[in-house]
């Protein structure tokens, strides 16, 4: 029975999860997850991932959830490529600190602009105060610049020659705020070369394929029925006021 991947492109980790399995020719069942018609909190994803976050997996009668995870997972059944997740010690050990690092900085940031952007907007029907956009960009900045002065230094990847599952992840994250019409590229020549050589080595018309639903994102949020995003109005409410 084929791996089955509950995904939703709009969300970073699915499409790390998505790229990689395709690359790889990883044999896979797309199921989709609409996040926001709500399809996480249906009762039959939650024996998928009773957390209901995507992405998740089922294979056979085993299911997990966490994007890191399941990349990892996926690495090692189906033995890709070492440069993805190498076997030398410290090569790996660099791919680790990036994913160890990302969740709270790249990842958080890059969503935090998003949701500012783009979804409060929607949602709340008010944009978002000025000083609380400047401070998210401030964030924002300050992650991109430690990606280029501490994870990128003067090599290729992060880990170094070789595309990795760290730069995997670190693209998906970075290219959010981009779907939400912030050109994080513009001024970073280290950061967009680096861009190009992750979207070389994942070949273009696969990285445009993943990343189509978020370069659309403004016009399809524009688009959607705000009655049906009013679930998320307490955890924005949480989250961000
Ligand atoms: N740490 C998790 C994060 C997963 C996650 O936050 N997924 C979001 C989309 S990017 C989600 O499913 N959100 C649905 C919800 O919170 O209702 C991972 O890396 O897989």
């Amino acid at each position: 029975m084929a791996l089955e991947l509950y995904l939703d492109l709009f969300s970073q980790p699915c499409r790390s999860v998505f790229i990689f399995a395709k690359k790889n020719n990883i044999p896979f069942v797309f199921k989709s997850i609409k996040l926001f018609e709500g399809e996480q909190y249906g009762e039959d994803f939650g024996k998928i991932n009773m957390i209901r976050k995507v992405p998740a997996i089922r294979d056979g009668d085993f299911t997990m959830g966490e994007s890191i995870a399941i990349l990892m997972y996926m690495a090692e059944k189906f033995r890709t490529p070492d440069h993805w997740y190498p076997a030398d010690l410290q090569k790996r050990a660099l791919v680790n600190e990036y994913l160890s690092w990302q969740h709270t900085a790249t990842r958080m940031h890059g969503s935090k602009i998003f949701w500012l952007k783009l979804m409060i907007p929607k949602v709340m029907k008010t944009e978002v105060p000025k000083e609380k956009m400047d401070s998210a960009i401030e964030d924002l900045e300050g992650s991109l610049k430690i990606v280029e002065e501490k994870f990128l230094q003067d090599k290729p990847f992060i880990a170094g020659e070789h595309i990795s599952l760290a730069d995997l992840v670190a693209i998906v994250e970075i290219m959010q705020p981009v779907g939400a019409g912030m050109d994080v590229f513009s001024g970073r020549p280290k950061l967009t070369a680096w861009r190009d050589r992750v979207q070389a080595a994942i070949g273009k018309d696969l990285f445009d394929e993943a990343h189509q639903d978020i370069l659309s994102a403004a016009k399809t949020v524009d688009s959607m029925d705000s009655s049906k995003l009013e679930r998320f109005k307490p955890r924005i409410v949480k989250m961000f006021f």
